[in-house]
Order: C-alpha cells, then sequence, then structure tokens
C-alpha cells in the first residue's frame, strides 16, 4: 500500500548571518573574512505527496523502510528476530523499551504479513523529511581555520560574549554569580551534524555519549558550508567559559551531541525516535529537539486507484513518536522543543498539529527579539518575532531567538565586530563550523530554555524530576504580555536567575 500524506517540516531556523572568524585565541585574528545575511521565509504551505521520493523538499515514506509498532510498549514480541528474517526482512533496530522495530523489506506484501506476527499492533512505513534546505542557505567563502590556537588561562571574558544579548534577556550572568553553571548536568542535541573539534564546545563534549544515526554518515558536520545546525544549538546550550568566542546558558553542563539528521537536513522520523532512546538510555538529563514538521490529523488522497485513507498511519506514526517521549520522560529526562517559525496560531490550525512540540511530555518554546538592540541596548529584549508560532495550547515558555528586522538600518559596531548591518546583532550568535554565526529562529530559542533547563538540574545535582524541572522553568519565567499563560510567551520568558533560586 502506498502511504500519501501532507506533509510539511522544516528545521525551525530562520535567519541566518554568518562571521567566519579564525578559531585561534589571538583577537587580532578574529576578523571577519565574509559576512551575509539572509532571509528565508517559510510559510505554511501544505504540500500533496506521493510515494515518489524525486521530490526531496517534500516528506515522504520510504518505500523499503517500515515500523513495527508492538501492543506492549515495553517489549517486543519474543521470536520476532526469526519471524522477520523468515519474511526475508532485515531488522535495522529494535528498541525493545518501547516496543518499537525498524525494519528493511523490499518484498511489496512485507506490511500485509508483518502485521500478522502475534503481538504486533501496527506496521506503517517509517518516513524521511527535508528538516531543512541547504540550496537556501547563503554561500560563504570560508577560510579553512587552523584550530592549533592555544587557550590561554581562563581569566578573560569570552571575546564574542558582547554580542549575546540572549544571555542578558535571560539574566544568565545572575545565575553563574550565584555559582550555577550547569556543571552536573548533561543535555543531550537532537541534530543535524557537529563541529566536534570547536574549541567553544570541546571543553564540555560527552564523545563516549554522543551518537550518530545516520546511516552513511558520521557525526562530525561535514559540509562545505560553513553554517551547521546542530553546532549552533549546541553552542546556545553549552558553548564553554573558557576565555575565547562565546559562552553558553550552561558553560559546565555535559554536552551529548545525537545526529538525527543528516547534514543535508533530511530525517527519518526512525533515527529521531533512536536518538531520544539513546539519549535517555545514556545519561541526558535534558534533551533538546531544535526540530519541527506539520503532520496532519487526517490525510486522504485520491490516486489512480481509489480514495487511500492514511489517517490511521499517521496517528501510528504519532503513537511511536509519543512512545520515544514518554520513555525519556519516565526516565528523568526533561525535553525541549522549538514551537516552529510558520507564524501559525497552533490553537487554531483545524488540520495539522506541530511535532515533536506536540508529542507528550515536551516542552515547546517561543521566540523573542528585541528590535534594534545594536542602535539602543536598552531597549525592550523580550518582543515575539514575526515568524513564532505562537497559541497557548502550542507554547509552554518563550526564549531568545532573535530576528531580522528590515526597519533596522546602517552599520553597527558591537564589541569586537564592526561594520555590520546593525539589524543583524538582533540575531542570536553562536558557534559555527569552524568559527560563529549570527541566525535566527525558534530552533534558538528552545536551547535558551534547555540551558536553563540544565542550571535547574545542576543546581539539584540531578535529582530532580521532569514535571519539578517543568514546573520551576514555569515559575520562575518572567511575566510577559497578558497575565498568565498567554499566546506568545506561553508561561513567561526564561529567567536563569530566578530558576536558580527554586
Ligand atoms: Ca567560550
Ligand atoms: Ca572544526
Ligand atoms: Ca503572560
Amino acid at each position: 500500500m502506498k502511504f500519501y500524506a501532507l506533509f510539511k517540516a522544516m528545521l525551525p531556523v530562520l535567519f541566518m548571518a554568518c562571521i567566519v572568524s579564525s578559531c585561534k585565541r589571538d583577537d587580532e585574528a578574529i576578523k571577519k573574512n565574509s559576512l551575509q545575511v539572509e532571509k528565508q521565509t517559510n510559510q505554511l504551505q501544505a504540500t500533496s505527496i506521493g510515494a515518489s521520493e524525486k521530490n526531496d523538499n517534500t516528506g515522504v515514506p520510504i518505500s523499503n523502510k517500515y515500523i513495527l509498532i508492538a501492543s506492549s510498549e515495553i517489549s517486543l514480541p519474543t521470536g520476532i528476530d526469526g519471524e522477520l528474517s523468515g519474511m526475508g526482512a532485515t531488522i535495522d533496530k529494535k528498541l525493545d523499551q518501547v516496543g518499537l522495530t525498524f525494519v528493511s523489506s523490499n518484498d511489496p506484501d512485507f506490511k500485509a504479513k508483518a502485521k500478522k506476527i502475534k503481538g504486533i499492533r501496527s506496521v506503517i512505513n517509517d518516513y524521511r523529511a527535508r528538516w531543512y534546505d541547504p540550496q537556501k542557505e547563503k554561500t560563504v567563502a570560508a577560510q579553512n581555520l587552523a584550530e592549533s590556537h592555544e587557550i590561554g588561562p581562563v581569566a578573560d571574558n569570552d571575546f564574542y560574549f558582547p554580542l549575546q544579548w540572549g544571555m542578558l534577556a535571560v539574566d544568565a550572568r545572575d545565575a553563574w554569580a550565584k555559582g550555577y553553571t550547569g556543571q552536573g548536568a548533561s543535555v543531550a542535541i537532537l541534530d543535524t551534524g557537529f563541529d566536534l573539534d570547536h574549541p567553544d564546545l570541546v571543553p564540555n563534549i560527552d564523545l563516549a555519549n554522543s551518537a550518530n544515526f545516520v546511516p552513511g554518515e558520521v557525526l562530525q558536520y561535514n559540509l562545505p558550508d560553513p553554517f551547521s545546525h546542530g553546532t549552533h544549538v549546541a553552542g546556545i546550550v553549552g558553548a564553554a567559559d573558557n576565555a575565547f568566542g562565546v559562552i553558553g546558558v550552561a558553560p559546565q553542563a555535559k554536552l551529548i551531541l545525537v545526529k538525527v539528521l543528516n547534514d543535508n537536513g533530511n530525517g527519518d522520523f526512525s533515527w529521531i525516535m533512536q536518538g531520544i532512546i539513546h539519549a535517555a538510555d545514556h545519561g541526558a538529563n535534558v534533551i533538546n529537539m531544535s526540530i519541527g514538521a506539520f503532520i496532519p490529523h487526517h490525510s486522504q488522497t485520491k490516486t489512480p486507484d481509489g480514495v487511500i485513507n492514511d489517517t490511521n498511519e499517521i496517528q501510528e506514526l504519532l503513537v511511536a513518536m509519543n512512545r520515544a517521549t514518554n520513555y525519556a520522560y519516565k526516565k528523568g529526562v526533561t525535553i525541549l522543543t522549538s514551537a516552529g517559525n510558520e507564524a501559525v496560531d497552533l490553537n487554531h490550525i483545524a488540520d495539522y498539529d506541530h511535532y515533536p512540540s506536540g508529542c507528550s511530555n515536551v516542552i515547546s518554546v517561543a521566540a523573542t527579539s528585541p528590535v534594534g538592540w545594536a542602535n539602543n541596548f536598552a531597549t525592550d529584549l523580550d518582543i515575539p518575532t514575526t515568524y513564532t508560532n505562537f497559541g497557548t495550547s502550542g507554547v509552554d515558555l518563550a526564549a531568545p531567538g532573535g530576528d531580522l528586522y528590515s526597519t533596522v538600518t546602517g552599520n553597527c559596531t558591537v564589541g569586537p565586530v564592526g561594520g555590520v548591518p546593525c539589524n543583524v546583532f538582533d540575531l542570536i550568535f553562536s558557534t559555527g563550523n569552524n568559527g560563529w554565526f549570527w541566525a535566527g529562529g525558534t530552533s534558538m530559542a528552545s536551547p535558551h530554555a534547555a540551558g536553563v533547563a540544565a542550571l535547574i538540574v545542576g543546581k539539584h545535582g540531578g535529582n530532580i524530576s521532569p514535571s519539578q524541572v517543568r514546573s520551576i522553568l514555569q515559575r520562575s519565567a518572567e511575566e510577559k504580555g497578558k497575565p498568565g499563560k498567554d499566546a506568545f510567551f506561553g508561561f513567561g520568558r526564561v529567567n536563569a536567575s530566578q530558576a536558580v533560586d527554586y
């Protein structure tokens, strides 16, 4: 049976500008050699998708990849290996913990056959989606950067800290001054590949527990384009306080890097589920997923063969995803995700829901930004961005995500960086592949909140449940917008300093 669906997916990063700098300790060496700004507008658009993989801008079922969902949520049927091999199928991965198996088979009747295995509740296609389109990125003439730098004693401020208005917005420095830096907390970053030898990340990367779930690729980001989404997100959570580059919200948290999307931005749902389970089983206290997709409630597609109703398949896909997030939650993991960048009211979209922000036991984060911060450092840092999704049902918290306002003109200088369009400084500055970038999106908001979650976990020595972490995140957030929970801020904009007072 073919699987048709209405689907749209992307990584929630909207705007990027880059400053590619030498990763050298010497400030003189820190000169931008390239700067470009690009605005990508991603409007919600439903795309009708056929069962062909030819159009790689859209989500498609993978014709020979299947997800088997057991009736049990905590185990797989005994003897399933033998039954599957008897069908000529290959087991790609078994997740006994949640009763899921991912299988390859070229048998066109595989689905019908596998559904007959005792203890199997459903068999659906796995899905691949392009979550991020590198064709829409700028091309940067990246310097091939030597990283044979020497990092001196930790005494200086990290030289790009003056660019990090997001740290001011969440009162990160006050939390650090109180002695809370995320020490003792582990944050798993589920994303594209990462710059594993970036001097800002190396001190905190927990390589032993990091993992790649993308067949044919490695954990290290490996594209010529130096913007690396995963590297940017990781730096917001936990770039080291090492007198170099930038600082993350939780600069002493350990970073478990988990590659669930390939460097071109494609990812299978099975890779994401494996990443969630891996993080939960390898000591993560917090998971950050700066990824997002709209999945329809119902799907019915007219084909030459008649009408195909995929509603059940879609519901089962979500059953599988929820098993992964529920498993992590029960193992004590606080899960943060981006609310998405389509500027839609999540309370009032009739036919779609946003995932993984809509999964069970995850915290969804909307994005805020100043307007013209480089022109006026006293300006409000907590304005809802132009792109952020909103709605009380779909937003739990708000955090800095950055924006790129065309009304902000001219060139500005902030800290060590000058001659840059003033509006670029309203984006979030963090690590990229062999350098640093500005980027904006709810992809950047979620890791600010994940960093605050890490500060909370660190303060409590890891002995705190995800429901308690959520409660503290919400109660310590700064009230914004309408009193109480509201559409753009949820329970408020996260505050690191207030969070560590609980
Ligand atoms: Ca640093
Ligand atoms: Ca590198
Ligand atoms: Ca409010």
